[in-house]
């Protein structure tokens, strides 16, 4: 196995994390940082955004040009990062909460300019910052502060959003899936225009306790074992498909990435006042 140092892209004055043992956060961080490294990505091309949340507190922890904003905002900055300075390699780092409930507006319209953004959603299927409270991504059925008796919404299916919305990349992995995870975000970031990574993640401290689904390990062993690919979930009647984790790639498009557009409107307007 080839190992791929991240250390070069961490903050050691920010450690320790804020994140409860056994919290799969940073196993996506992880797979964010092998991606960069395997890239060669210079540190100073990267701009890496999030908003507010247990997630998105991981830019504080990377030693990159990082934005810590507000809540559920996290794409409404990284566009004008990413109109401004097109070269940026911009990543958004965001929770279901962030990017599905109070950000949903931003992520539906990002996706739909297919800005070149890299956005990663940890969903962990919970606010876990505030203390447990269903979210958009909370599975119905399942229990949250906020539903105490079950929660009776149905959830996002955030994968067939944004792809629907007009993003150019879209894929799912779990944390019990990192290699898989890591190679997506990869391919997000080589991916003009829109790129979006849902990685599905445990909150052993909110969902797994008040869903008595057991500690990290076992919400780990439960990712393995209700996941399903792409391929193999083709086959099967949807009725089946309740309950389990669709993972692969989705959709890989080449529809114009917004800030080429721009670029011409740009040039058409210097044209058009002679310059
Ligand atoms: C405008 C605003 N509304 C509400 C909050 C409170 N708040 C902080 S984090 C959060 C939810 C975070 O959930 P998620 O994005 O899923 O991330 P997680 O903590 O689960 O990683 C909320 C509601 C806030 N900080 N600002
Ligand atoms: S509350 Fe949940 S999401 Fe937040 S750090 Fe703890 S385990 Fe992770």
């Amino acid at each position: 196995m080839v190992t791929v140092p991240v250390e070069e892209y961490l903050r050691p004055a920010m450690m320790p994390t804020i994140w409860c043992p056994g919290c799969g956060h940073g196993i996506i961080m992880n797979a964010v940082l092998r991606a960069i490294a395997r890239l060669e990505i210079p540190k100073d091309d990267i701009c890496v955004v999030s908003g507010i949340g247990c997630a998105s507190r991981a830019p504080g922890y990377l030693d990159f040009n990082t934005l810590h904003t507000t809540h559920g905002r996290a794409l409404a900055f990284a566009t004008g990062i990413k109109v401004a300075n097109p070269k940026l390699r911009v990543i958004v780092l965001t929770g279901d909460g962030d990017a599905a409930a109070i950000g949903g507006n931003h992520l539906i319209h990002a996706a739909r300019r297919n800005l070149g953004i890299t956005t990663v959603c940890f969903n962990n299927s919970i606010y876990g910052m505030t203390s447990g409270q269903y979210s958009p991504m909370t599975p119905s059925g399942r229990l949250g502060t906020t539903a105490p008796y079950g929660n009776v919404e149905r959830n996002f299916d955030l994968c067939d959003l944004v792809r629907a919305c007009g993003a150019n990349y879209v894929a799912r992995a779990t944390t019990a899936h990192p290699r898989q995870l890591s190679t997506y975000v990869e391919h997000a970031l080589t991916t003009p225009g829109f790129a979006f990574v849902e990685a599905v993640t445990q909150c052993p401290t909110y969902f797994g306790r008040k869903n008595r689904l057991g500690g990290p390990v076992e919400l780990i062993e439960w990712f393995k074992k209700n996941s399903i690919t792409v391929a193999a979930a083709a086959k099967l009647d949807p009725a089946d498909l309740a309950g389990k984790i669709i993972i692969g790639e989705f959709h890989r498009g080449d529809a114009p990435d917004y800030s080429e557009l721009y670029a011409k409107v740009i040039q058409r307007a210097k044209e058009a006042a002679g310059k």
